[in-house]
C-alpha cells in the first residue's frame, strides 16, 4: 500500500474540551505522522466553502455555525493507506456507531459536534489540503 497524505480537521468541540493532544496521540499510535499543523479560526465564508458539498443538506447551517463557533486546528497526516487509515482511528459519523477505541467512540458529543473531520478520497484529500496549506507548509 502506497504513502498517502490526508487532511484531518480538529473540531470546535474537541478544541473547546482541550482535547487536542488526545487527539493527535490516537493519530501517531495509528502510525500516521503530521506533516503540517496549524490552530486557526474560520470565517464564516470559508466554512460554507469547505462544506460546500453539503449545501443543500438540512443540517449546512448548523454545521457551518458550529465549525466557527471555536477555533479549529487543520492537519495534514501521513502514513501508509492514510486516508482510509484515518477514517478508521476516527470513527463512524453518528459516535453512536462507532466502534469502541475510536476517536468519535470517546470524544464527539453528537453527529454534528463529532470531534473530527477526514478527507474521504484521494482527489477529495488532494483539495482539501490545497485549501488550509501552501506546499511551503508540508513538511514530510
Ligand atoms: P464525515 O465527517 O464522517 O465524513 P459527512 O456525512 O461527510 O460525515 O458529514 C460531514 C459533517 O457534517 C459531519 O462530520 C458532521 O459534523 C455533520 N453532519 C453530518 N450529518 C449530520 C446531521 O444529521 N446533523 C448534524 N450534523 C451532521
Amino acid at each position: 500500500m502506497a504513502i498517502q497524505r490526508t487532511f484531518s480537521i480538529i473540531k470546535p468541540d474537541a478544541t473547546k474540551r482541550n482535547l487536542t493532544g488526545k487527539i493527535i496521540a490516537k493519530f501517531e499510535e495509528a502510525g500516521l505522522r503530521i506533516v503540517a499543523s496549524k490552530r486557526i479560526q474560520l470565517t464564516l465564508a470559508q466554512a460554507q466553502a469547505f462544506y460546500g458539498v453539503h449545501k443543500d443538506r438540512p443540517f449546512f447551517d448548523e454545521l457551518c455555525e458550529f465549525m466557527i463557533s471555536e477555533p479549529i486546528v487543520v492537519q495534514v497526516l501521513e502514513g501508509e493507506d492514510a486516508i482510509a487509515k484515518n477514517r478508521e482511528v476516527m470513527g463512524a459519523t453518528n459516535p453512536e456507531e462507532a466502534a469502541e477505541g475510536t476517536i468519535r467512540k470517546e470524544f464527539a458529543l453528537s453527529i454534528g459536534e463529532n470531534s473530527v473531520h477526514g478527507s474521504d478520497a484521494p482527489e477529495t484529500a488532494a483539495e482539501e489540503i490545497a485549501f488550509f496549506f501552501s506546499g511551503l507548509e508540508l513538511v514530510g
